[in-house]
């Protein structure tokens, strides 16, 4: 899969040398490329930003810039991700879908957002999603890039060791994952719970299922109601 990222703050991307980003690199599952969109303005001062047409508070990113851009990262298989406050919500489902994508373009907005015209004339020749992290405001779309990386990225195949670890997970099964406990089984007067040290597999799983429910009827009640757990809270203390 090849990632590449429009910014006019390209050292944020620092971090996708690191780590499980950095590690997929050297697996030769992704490859990342970094653009500042200045590079792409043709004027002395390298304008990337203007103020609104019927007026207003803040600035808006410029076309010009932005279409320079994907004329050149842009081929057959893109789709280009605009990272923005008012897009669709990101979940585990969104990052598969993104998962299968053979090039992904990054357009990291700042500002008060981009000219919609790029938008426009985005989806006459890619696929475009516009996407974002959560009902809050950053201001830019690079920390929300990254984010949706990290989570993209660790789903492509050959990426985890440890493939059950994938489907255990919290969000996989629509459930918050269950607690999880390891040595010493006594802790500062906290004890692990003894069904876990039980060795009866069907209890531990059981217990698993039970806790996890809880913790999502307590936390994410909106998350049961998609996956049509009924039971939820019982007598387990979730905390
Ligand atoms: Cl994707 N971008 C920005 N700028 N702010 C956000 C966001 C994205 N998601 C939540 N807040």
């Amino acid at each position: 899969m090849i990632l590449d990222y429009v910014s006019i703050f390209p050292e944020f991307f620092a971090p996708l040398q690191l780590s499980l980003p950095g590690k997929a690199v050297a697996k030769g599952l992704v490859t990342f490329g970094v653009h500042d969109l200045r590079g792409y303005t043709t004027d002395r001062h390298r304008t990337v930003d203007d103020s609104p047409y019927g007026g207003g508070a803040g600035m808006v990113m410029k076309p010009g810039p932005w279409g320079e851009a994907f004329d050149d990262l842009t081929g057959p298989g893109t789709t280009i991700v605009f990272t923005t406050p008012s897009g669709e919500p990101f979940d585990q489902r969104m990052a598969e879908e993104l998962a299968g994508a053979e090039h992904l373009l990054f357009a990291c907005g700042r500002y008060e957002g981009i000219d919609q015209r790029v938008l426009d004339h985005a989806r006459e020749r890619a696929v475009v999603r516009e996407i974002s992290l959560g009902d809050y405001v950053l201001n830019g779309g690079e920390v929300a890039a990254l984010a949706i990386t990290e989570a993209v990225v660790r789903l492509l195949p050959g990426f985890m060791g440890n493939a059950e670890s994938l489907v255990e997970e919290s969000h996989a099964d629509g459930l918050l994952e269950y607690p999880v406990y390891t040595k010493p089984a006594s802790w500062r007067g906290h004890e692990v719970p003894e069904v876990l040290l039980s060795g009866d597999h069907g209890r531990i799983a059981a217990w698993r299922r039970a806790q996890a429910e809880a913790r999502t009827a307590e936390r994410r009640p909106d998350l049961l109601a998609r996956t049509g757990v009924v039971s939820g809270l019982g007598d387990l203390d979730v905390r």
